[in-house]
């Protein structure tokens, strides 16, 4: 079978953008799992990218001359409408090509997903074993009885064994464009690469996109599994033969929920010669647990990492169902710092329960953690979460369409009943202690609140920071050379 996958980027405003930053030239790591389980299954994958093209003319004469059989969807919630649109073009270009819709939007919605007339076959769940499957299939090889039907046309997606899969197709991209571009100027060094070792989440915050789906249907939420250290050192391995990379970031959920796991990691790491600099995310209250488990973390090159503090308020916390209290987050920064690693803090206003002495406790928290990178986002209802059900039976979301879930960037008003001029303020003085210069996060906000257009603003800044860095060290360095 020829299959072309796509990827849908940001949408519409990724036409043209490909190569020209870090975050419009990250490789999709699901289709670059899917690619690998279709080659090894003897068909011939290409990509079609949005971000490698300039418009839709262009896109669907791609589509046109890679006259593919197979046309694979991957769908997050915000990709619903303009996949849609997708579908509908690819069948007016060729109404034979199949195309399959898999991803984490169609584990949540796929009762309402199987009305596109458009979509001959949803997979919900992990497409590793199913995709080829579905494959072999079209193709005559294989019979519909070995795939569990949710319902006509919608596929269960088996679950893997993480040390089963093969390594991620990482060429079904022009790899060395997406890996050039530094992730966060002065931290990490390019190339980095991307890696995921495990997949899921034990916890149940309410307004995180896995933590409501049950496990029957589960895309990976409230399971957690992880690929062997050895597969995953064994796949540095490989990568570093091909690409020599300067540092690493994981995709984990959580990458410090299981102890001796990273325990081994970091043995196993260091000893097969890797120093390259990494990035995690991971909870608060799992660093003050186990500091360490981040000492040695930051002894084998972690040098910084994503915390979802969310709130300062533990009435808030409570309510979003995070487990985790406002101590937690003011202990771990501490054990973050102390470790020299780079903290970087995702805070959330404008939840359904916040009140403006909750709003204040966060902006005062921050000051107290004074974060590395902040970052803030307005609570987003989305499709699937506890807080999303809650939204909808109280009629509190001003949320459109999937098209405005893009972003959760403090650029729309989100639900009903929230004084989001406060939040706009609050959100400045959180962004005012963006160090290591203040300024840059409070002029960010200033211009975003004028212009609408926080994520250019924002990239443009970290433009400047990054000659700011480079600036620095030349001054450092003459500096040295005239005391020398
Ligand atoms: C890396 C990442 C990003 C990157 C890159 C995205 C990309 N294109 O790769 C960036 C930073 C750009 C990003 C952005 C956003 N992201 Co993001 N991101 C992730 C992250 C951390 C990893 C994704 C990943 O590679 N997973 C691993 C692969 C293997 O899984 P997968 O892609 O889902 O594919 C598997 C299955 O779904 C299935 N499958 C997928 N596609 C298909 C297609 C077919 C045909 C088939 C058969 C099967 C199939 O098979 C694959 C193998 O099993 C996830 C969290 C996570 N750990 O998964 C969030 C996640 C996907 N992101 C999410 C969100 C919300 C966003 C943002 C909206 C956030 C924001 N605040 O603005 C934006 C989206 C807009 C945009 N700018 O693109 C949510 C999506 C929730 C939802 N309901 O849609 C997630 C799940 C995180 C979360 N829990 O909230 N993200
Ligand atoms: S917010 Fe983090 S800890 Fe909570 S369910 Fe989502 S990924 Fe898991």
């Amino acid at each position: 079978m020829k299959v072309s996958l796509f990827d849908v980027g940001k949408g519409i405003r990724s036409f043209g953008t490909f190569s020209k930053s870090y975050w419009t030239s990250i490789p999709h790591y699901g289709l670059c799992t899917l690619s690998a389980v279709a080659k090894k299954a003897g068909h011939r994958v290409d990509l079609i990218d949005i971000r490698q093209v300039h418009s839709f003319i262009e896109l669907e004469e791609k589509i046109h001359k890679q006259t593919p059989d197979v046309i694979g969807l991957s769908m997050r919630t915000c990709d619903e409408l303009l996949l849609k649109d997708m579908a509908e073009r690819i069948k007016k270009i060729n109404s034979k090509i199949t195309i399959i819709v898999g991803g984490v939007h169609v584990s949540i919605a796929w009762r309402r997903l199987k009305e596109v007339s458009q979509y001959d076959y949803l997979v919900t769940g992990e497409g590793e074993i199913t995709f080829p499957k579905l494959l072999n299939y079209l193709e005559g090889n294989s019979s519909k009885d070995n795939f569990y039907l949710l319902a006509p046309k919608v596929i269960r997606g088996e679950p893997i064994d993480m040390d089963l899969s093969p390594p991620i197709d990482r060429e079904l991209y022009p790899y060395e464009e997406c890996i050039k571009f530094q992730n966060y100027p002065g931290i990490f060094e390019a190339p980095m690469i991307t890696m995921l070792t495990s997949r899921g989440c034990p916890y149940h915050c309410k307004f995180c996109a896995p933590s409501k789906i049950s496990s029957d249907e589960a895309f990976r939420g409230r399971k957690l599994k992880y690929a062997s250290v050895d597969r995953v050192v064994d796949e540095l391995i490989l990568i570093r033969q091909k690409y020599p990379f300067k540092s690493i970031k994981f995709y984990d959920y959580s990458f410090t929920v299981n102890k001796m796991w990273v325990e081994e990691f970091c043995e196993k790491y260091k000893a097969n010669g890797f120093d390259q600099k990494f990035i995690i995310q991971t909870r608060a209250d799992l660093v003050r647990k186990n500091p360490d488990i981040i000492e040695a973390l930051a002894k084998i090159g972690l040098k910084a990492i994503i915390v979802g503090y969310e709130s300062g308020s533990d009435k808030v916390l409570q309510s979003l169902g995070k487990q985790t209290s406002a101590e937690d987050n003011l202990e771990a920064a501490k054990i973050i710092k102390k470790n020299n690693i780079v903290n970087i803090a995702n805070y959330m206003l404008g939840t359904p329960f916040e009140e403006k002495e909750d709003v204040n406790l966060t902006v005062a928290q921050v000051r107290e953690i004074k974060p590395d990178i902040v970052s803030v986002s307005f609570f987003t209802p989305i499709e699937g979460t506890e807080l999303y059900d809650y939204t909808i039976e109280n009629d509190l979301s001003l949320v459109q369409s999937a098209n405005d879930l893009w972003t959760y960037s403090p650029e729309f008003e989100r639900i009903k009943g929230i004084d989001y001029k406060y939040l706009t303020k609050a959100a400045q003085k959180i962004l005012a202690n963006n160090s290591p210069i203040p300024l840059f996060g409070y002029l960010s906000f200033l211009i975003y609140t004028k212009t609408k257009k926080y994520v250019a603003v924002r990239e443009t800044l970290v433009y400047l920071y990054s000659k700011y860095i480079s600036l620095k060290k030349q001054f450092i360095k003459w500096l040295q050379a005239l005391e020398g």
